[in-house]
Protein backbone atom coordinates (compact mmCIF):
# COMPACT_ATOMS: atom_id res chain seq x y z
CA UNK A 1 0.00 0.00 0.00
CA UNK A 2 2.69 2.64 0.95
CA UNK A 3 5.36 1.24 -1.09
CA UNK A 4 7.55 0.57 2.10
CA UNK A 5 9.96 -2.92 1.93
CA UNK A 6 9.41 -3.51 5.51
CA UNK A 7 6.41 -2.82 7.87
CA UNK A 8 7.81 -1.22 10.58
CA UNK A 9 6.89 2.87 10.98
CA UNK A 10 8.95 4.84 13.24
CA UNK A 11 6.84 7.09 15.01
CA UNK A 12 6.68 10.49 14.44
CA UNK A 13 8.88 12.13 18.16
CA UNK A 14 8.16 15.58 18.75
CA UNK A 15 11.55 17.22 19.19
CA UNK A 16 13.25 14.35 17.71
CA UNK A 17 12.21 12.70 14.47
CA UNK A 18 13.50 15.14 12.16
CA UNK A 19 14.27 14.92 8.64
CA UNK A 20 17.64 13.44 8.72
CA UNK A 21 16.14 10.47 10.99
CA UNK A 22 13.16 9.86 8.84
CA UNK A 23 15.58 9.52 5.90
CA UNK A 24 17.31 7.46 7.29
CA UNK A 25 14.73 4.78 8.09
CA UNK A 26 12.87 5.02 5.12
CA UNK A 27 16.17 4.57 2.96
CA UNK A 28 16.19 1.01 5.43
CA UNK A 29 13.10 0.11 4.06
CA UNK A 30 10.75 1.55 6.54
CA UNK A 31 8.57 4.21 6.88
CA UNK A 32 10.56 7.47 8.60
CA UNK A 33 8.11 9.96 10.04
CA UNK A 34 8.98 13.65 11.27
CA UNK A 35 7.53 14.35 13.83
CA UNK A 36 5.81 18.09 13.80
CA UNK A 37 5.03 18.38 17.52
CA UNK A 38 4.50 22.01 18.63
CA UNK A 39 6.44 23.66 15.62
CA UNK A 40 5.65 25.77 13.31
CA UNK A 41 4.68 24.92 9.82
CA UNK A 42 7.87 26.85 7.94
CA UNK A 43 10.51 24.55 10.63
CA UNK A 44 8.63 21.05 9.27
CA UNK A 45 8.48 22.35 5.86
CA UNK A 46 11.99 22.65 6.23
CA UNK A 47 12.78 18.73 7.70
CA UNK A 48 10.74 17.83 4.40
CA UNK A 49 12.95 19.47 2.34
CA UNK A 50 16.10 17.92 3.97
CA UNK A 51 14.34 14.40 3.97
CA UNK A 52 13.31 14.52 0.46
CA UNK A 53 17.20 15.36 -0.20
CA UNK A 54 18.75 12.37 1.56
CA UNK A 55 15.79 9.74 -0.19
CA UNK A 56 13.59 9.45 -2.67
CA UNK A 57 11.33 6.82 -1.11
CA UNK A 58 8.50 7.68 0.50
CA UNK A 59 8.28 8.84 4.24
CA UNK A 60 5.53 10.57 6.42
CA UNK A 61 4.76 13.33 8.59
CA UNK A 62 3.53 12.76 12.17
CA UNK A 63 1.12 15.96 12.97
CA UNK A 64 0.81 16.57 16.69
CA UNK A 65 -3.33 17.59 17.04
CA UNK A 66 -2.37 19.43 20.57
CA UNK A 67 -0.16 22.04 18.87
CA UNK A 68 -0.99 25.58 18.15
CA UNK A 69 0.42 25.28 14.96
CA UNK A 70 -1.16 22.21 14.23
CA UNK A 71 -3.99 24.16 11.20
CA UNK A 72 -0.77 25.89 9.23
CA UNK A 73 0.85 22.64 9.69
CA UNK A 74 -1.60 20.26 7.89
CA UNK A 75 -1.76 23.09 5.34
CA UNK A 76 1.63 22.59 4.33
CA UNK A 77 1.48 19.39 4.53
CA UNK A 78 -1.09 18.70 1.65
CA UNK A 79 0.46 21.48 -0.19
CA UNK A 80 4.10 19.43 -0.21
CA UNK A 81 2.36 16.86 -0.86
CA UNK A 82 3.69 14.41 1.79
CA UNK A 83 3.14 10.97 1.33
CA UNK A 84 1.72 9.80 4.37
CA UNK A 85 0.58 11.88 7.17
CA UNK A 86 0.04 10.18 10.58
CA UNK A 87 -2.01 12.05 13.63
CA UNK A 88 -1.58 11.72 17.15
CA UNK A 89 -3.23 13.13 20.65
CA UNK A 90 -6.89 14.44 19.00
CA UNK A 91 -9.17 13.86 16.36
CA UNK A 92 -7.77 14.68 12.88
CA UNK A 93 -11.14 14.53 11.06
CA UNK A 94 -11.43 18.58 10.14
CA UNK A 95 -8.07 18.18 7.60
CA UNK A 96 -8.92 14.74 6.23
CA UNK A 97 -10.34 15.75 3.13
CA UNK A 98 -7.95 18.14 2.35
CA UNK A 99 -5.07 15.35 3.01
CA UNK A 100 -6.86 13.42 0.99
CA UNK A 101 -7.67 15.96 -1.57
CA UNK A 102 -3.69 16.06 -1.83
CA UNK A 103 -3.26 12.52 -2.45
CA UNK A 104 -2.03 11.57 1.27
CA UNK A 105 -2.35 8.29 2.85
CA UNK A 106 -3.65 9.44 6.24
CA UNK A 107 -2.85 6.90 9.41
CA UNK A 108 -4.15 8.17 12.53
CA UNK A 109 -2.99 6.93 16.00
CA UNK A 110 -5.93 5.99 17.68
CA UNK A 111 -6.00 4.81 21.44
CA UNK A 112 -9.09 2.96 21.18
CA UNK A 113 -11.73 0.86 19.14
CA UNK A 114 -13.91 3.60 19.02
CA UNK A 115 -11.83 6.01 17.74
CA UNK A 116 -10.59 3.68 14.68
CA UNK A 117 -14.09 2.94 13.48
CA UNK A 118 -14.60 6.77 13.34
CA UNK A 119 -11.20 7.14 11.50
CA UNK A 120 -12.79 4.67 9.00
CA UNK A 121 -15.59 6.18 8.52
CA UNK A 122 -13.83 9.33 7.54
CA UNK A 123 -11.46 7.46 5.24
CA UNK A 124 -8.12 6.92 6.59
CA UNK A 125 -6.10 4.49 4.85
CA UNK A 126 -5.38 2.57 7.70
CA UNK A 127 -4.74 3.07 11.64
CA UNK A 128 -2.26 3.10 14.46
CA UNK A 129 -3.27 1.30 17.51
CA UNK A 130 -1.18 2.47 20.20
CA UNK A 131 -0.97 0.67 23.96
CA UNK A 132 -0.48 2.26 26.95
CA UNK A 133 3.43 1.03 27.33
CA UNK A 134 4.53 3.91 24.75
CA UNK A 135 6.14 6.98 25.45
CA UNK A 136 5.09 10.41 25.46
CA UNK A 137 0.55 11.36 25.33
CA UNK A 138 -0.82 7.82 26.32
CA UNK A 139 -3.89 6.33 26.36
CA UNK A 140 -5.47 3.86 29.14
CA UNK A 141 -5.65 0.42 27.20
CA UNK A 142 -2.80 -2.03 26.46
CA UNK A 143 -1.14 -3.09 23.26
CA UNK A 144 -2.26 -6.58 23.65
CA UNK A 145 -6.00 -5.37 24.62
CA UNK A 146 -6.15 -2.93 22.59
CA UNK A 147 -4.52 -4.28 19.24
CA UNK A 148 -7.16 -7.35 18.24
CA UNK A 149 -10.16 -5.23 19.56
CA UNK A 150 -9.08 -2.18 17.17
CA UNK A 151 -8.48 -4.89 14.78
CA UNK A 152 -12.01 -6.48 15.03
CA UNK A 153 -13.55 -3.20 14.99
CA UNK A 154 -12.64 -1.91 11.46
CA UNK A 155 -11.56 -3.30 8.04
CA UNK A 156 -8.57 -1.10 6.82
CA UNK A 157 -5.19 -1.85 7.75
CA UNK A 158 -3.85 -1.68 11.88
CA UNK A 159 0.00 -0.90 12.94
CA UNK A 160 0.74 -1.89 16.38
CA UNK A 161 2.67 0.24 18.31
CA UNK A 162 3.50 0.22 22.28
CA UNK A 163 5.91 -1.64 23.95
CA UNK A 164 7.49 -3.28 20.89
CA UNK A 165 10.96 -2.70 20.06
CA UNK A 166 12.24 -6.12 18.49
CA UNK A 167 11.01 -8.98 16.20
CA UNK A 168 9.06 -11.18 19.01
CA UNK A 169 6.95 -7.64 19.45
CA UNK A 170 6.52 -7.36 15.73
CA UNK A 171 5.44 -11.21 15.70
CA UNK A 172 3.56 -10.70 18.43
CA UNK A 173 1.48 -8.18 17.00
CA UNK A 174 0.93 -9.81 13.83
CA UNK A 175 -0.48 -12.73 15.58
CA UNK A 176 -2.95 -10.14 17.25
CA UNK A 177 -4.15 -9.06 13.49
CA UNK A 178 -1.87 -5.95 12.90
CA UNK A 179 0.05 -5.56 9.64
CA UNK A 180 2.88 -3.78 10.39
CA UNK A 181 4.46 -2.39 13.84
CA UNK A 182 5.53 1.32 14.95
CA UNK A 183 8.22 1.71 16.83
CA UNK A 184 9.56 5.16 18.81
CA UNK A 185 11.78 4.43 21.81
CA UNK A 186 13.81 1.89 19.77
CA UNK A 187 14.37 4.60 17.23
CA UNK A 188 15.85 6.78 20.34
CA UNK A 189 19.09 4.95 20.42
CA UNK A 190 19.52 5.15 16.03
CA UNK A 191 22.84 6.64 15.00
CA UNK A 192 21.35 8.56 12.83
CA UNK A 193 18.60 10.34 15.89
CA UNK A 194 20.13 13.68 17.13
CA UNK A 195 18.73 13.62 20.58
CA UNK A 196 21.59 14.66 23.50
CA UNK A 197 23.77 11.81 24.31
CA UNK A 198 22.62 12.21 27.94
CA UNK A 199 19.25 11.26 26.82
CA UNK A 200 20.22 8.41 24.40
CA UNK A 201 22.34 6.96 27.66
CA UNK A 202 19.37 7.10 29.85
CA UNK A 203 17.60 5.11 27.30
CA UNK A 204 20.19 2.23 27.16
CA UNK A 205 20.57 2.11 30.87
CA UNK A 206 16.59 2.09 31.50
CA UNK A 207 15.46 -0.69 33.46
CA UNK A 208 11.89 -2.11 33.24
CA UNK A 209 10.22 0.44 35.98
CA UNK A 210 12.34 3.09 34.65
CA UNK A 211 9.04 5.04 33.59
CA UNK A 212 6.09 6.60 35.06
CA UNK A 213 2.95 8.57 34.26
CA UNK A 214 2.13 11.92 35.20
CA UNK A 215 -0.47 14.63 34.13
CA UNK A 216 -3.20 12.73 34.81
CA UNK A 217 -5.00 15.49 36.24
CA UNK A 218 -4.65 17.79 33.82
CA UNK A 219 -6.11 15.50 30.84
CA UNK A 220 -3.43 14.17 29.01
CA UNK A 221 -1.51 11.65 30.77
CA UNK A 222 2.64 11.44 29.53
CA UNK A 223 4.63 8.55 29.90
CA UNK A 224 8.59 9.77 30.73
CA UNK A 225 11.53 8.29 32.72
CA UNK A 226 11.38 8.23 35.90
CA UNK A 227 14.08 11.48 36.96
CA UNK A 228 13.94 14.15 39.30
CA UNK A 229 11.50 16.34 36.81
CA UNK A 230 8.97 13.75 36.93
CA UNK A 231 9.07 13.16 40.09
CA UNK A 232 8.56 16.68 41.19
CA UNK A 233 5.90 17.26 38.67
CA UNK A 234 4.01 13.83 40.06
CA UNK A 235 4.71 16.13 43.50
CA UNK A 236 2.86 19.05 42.85
CA UNK A 237 0.06 17.35 40.31
CA UNK A 238 -1.10 15.88 43.61
CA UNK A 239 -0.02 18.25 45.45
CA UNK A 240 -1.71 22.39 45.65
CA UNK A 241 -0.52 24.12 42.29
CA UNK A 242 -2.97 25.11 40.24
CA UNK A 243 -3.66 23.67 36.72
CA UNK A 244 -1.80 26.52 34.78
CA UNK A 245 1.01 26.51 37.11
CA UNK A 246 0.78 22.50 36.56
CA UNK A 247 0.99 23.48 32.99
CA UNK A 248 3.77 25.89 33.06
CA UNK A 249 6.21 23.57 34.76
CA UNK A 250 5.75 21.06 31.58
CA UNK A 251 5.91 23.57 28.87
CA UNK A 252 9.57 23.24 27.30
CA UNK A 253 10.46 20.34 29.11
CA UNK A 254 10.62 17.99 26.31
CA UNK A 255 13.00 20.42 24.81
CA UNK A 256 15.45 20.59 27.60
CA UNK A 257 15.70 17.21 27.44
CA UNK A 258 16.05 15.97 23.80
CA UNK A 259 18.39 19.38 23.04
CA UNK A 260 20.20 20.00 26.39
CA UNK A 261 20.07 16.02 27.94
CA UNK A 262 18.90 18.75 30.91
CA UNK A 263 18.36 16.02 34.00
CA UNK A 264 16.77 18.27 36.43
CA UNK A 265 14.36 20.53 34.23
CA UNK A 266 13.99 18.05 31.20
CA UNK A 267 10.95 15.40 30.44
CA UNK A 268 12.71 12.32 28.94
CA UNK A 269 9.64 10.73 27.07
CA UNK A 270 9.91 7.15 26.43
CA UNK A 271 7.88 3.86 26.39
CA UNK A 272 8.39 0.75 29.32
CA UNK A 273 10.77 -0.96 26.67
CA UNK A 274 13.49 1.02 26.79
CA UNK A 275 14.62 -1.86 28.90
CA UNK A 276 14.99 -3.46 25.51
CA UNK A 277 17.41 -1.01 24.12
CA UNK A 278 20.57 -1.94 24.31
CA UNK A 279 22.81 0.18 21.66
CA UNK A 280 23.31 2.91 19.44
CA UNK A 281 23.18 1.32 15.66
CA UNK A 282 22.21 2.45 12.44
CA UNK A 283 18.57 3.10 11.81
CA UNK A 284 18.47 0.61 8.89
CA UNK A 285 19.92 -2.22 10.95
CA UNK A 286 17.43 -1.63 13.40
CA UNK A 287 13.88 -1.74 10.51
CA UNK A 288 15.72 -4.91 9.25
CA UNK A 289 16.96 -6.89 12.56
CA UNK A 290 12.80 -6.36 13.74
CA UNK A 291 11.66 -7.20 10.16
CA UNK A 292 13.93 -10.54 10.17
CA UNK A 293 13.16 -11.61 13.71
CA UNK A 294 10.38 -11.29 13.59
CA UNK A 295 10.29 -13.20 10.24
CA UNK A 296 12.69 -15.78 12.29
CA UNK A 297 9.94 -16.19 15.43
CA UNK A 298 6.76 -16.79 13.18
CA UNK A 299 8.94 -19.60 11.38
CA UNK A 300 9.41 -21.25 14.85
CA UNK A 301 5.42 -20.85 15.56
CA UNK A 302 4.89 -24.16 14.04
CA UNK A 303 5.64 -25.76 17.42
CA UNK A 304 2.48 -24.87 18.70
CA UNK A 305 0.83 -26.67 16.02
CA UNK A 306 -0.03 -30.13 16.03
O1 LIG B 1 0.46 11.60 20.49
C1 LIG B 1 1.09 10.67 20.90
N1 LIG B 1 2.20 10.81 21.67
C2 LIG B 1 2.70 12.02 22.07
S1 LIG B 1 2.08 13.55 21.68
C3 LIG B 1 3.25 14.29 22.58
S2 LIG B 1 3.35 16.00 22.76
C4 LIG B 1 2.38 16.26 24.14
N2 LIG B 1 2.96 16.83 25.18
C5 LIG B 1 2.27 17.07 26.29
C6 LIG B 1 0.94 16.72 26.39
C7 LIG B 1 0.34 16.09 25.37
C8 LIG B 1 1.06 15.84 24.22
C9 LIG B 1 4.06 13.38 23.14
N3 LIG B 1 3.75 12.13 22.83
N4 LIG B 1 0.74 9.40 20.61
C10 LIG B 1 -0.40 9.13 19.82
C11 LIG B 1 -1.62 9.05 20.62
N5 LIG B 1 -2.77 9.58 20.28
N6 LIG B 1 -1.76 8.47 21.82
C12 LIG B 1 -3.05 8.61 22.20
C13 LIG B 1 -3.67 9.32 21.21
C14 LIG B 1 -5.04 9.75 21.09
C15 LIG B 1 -5.75 10.18 22.20
C16 LIG B 1 -7.06 10.63 22.04
C17 LIG B 1 -5.64 9.78 19.84
C18 LIG B 1 -6.92 10.24 19.70
C19 LIG B 1 -7.61 10.65 20.79
O2 LIG B 1 -8.86 11.08 20.56
C20 LIG B 1 -9.50 11.82 21.57
C21 LIG B 1 -10.54 12.66 20.91
O3 LIG B 1 -11.66 12.19 20.78
O4 LIG B 1 -10.15 13.77 20.48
Amino acid sequence: MLGIRYPVFQGGMAWVADGKLAAAVSEGGGLGIIGAGNAPADFVRGEIHKAKSLTDKPFGVNVMLLSPFADEVAEMIADEKVAVVTTGAGNPSKYMKMWQDAGCSVIPVVASASMAKLMQRIGASAVIAEGGESGGHVGELTTMVLVPLVCDAVDIPVIAAGGIADGRGAAAAYMLGACGVQMGTRFLSAEECNIHPTYKEKIIKAGDLATMVTGKRLGHPVRSLRTAFARNYMKEEYGGLADEELEALGTGALRLAVQNGDTEKGCFLSGQIAAMVEKVQPAADIVREVAEEAEEVLKGAAKWVK
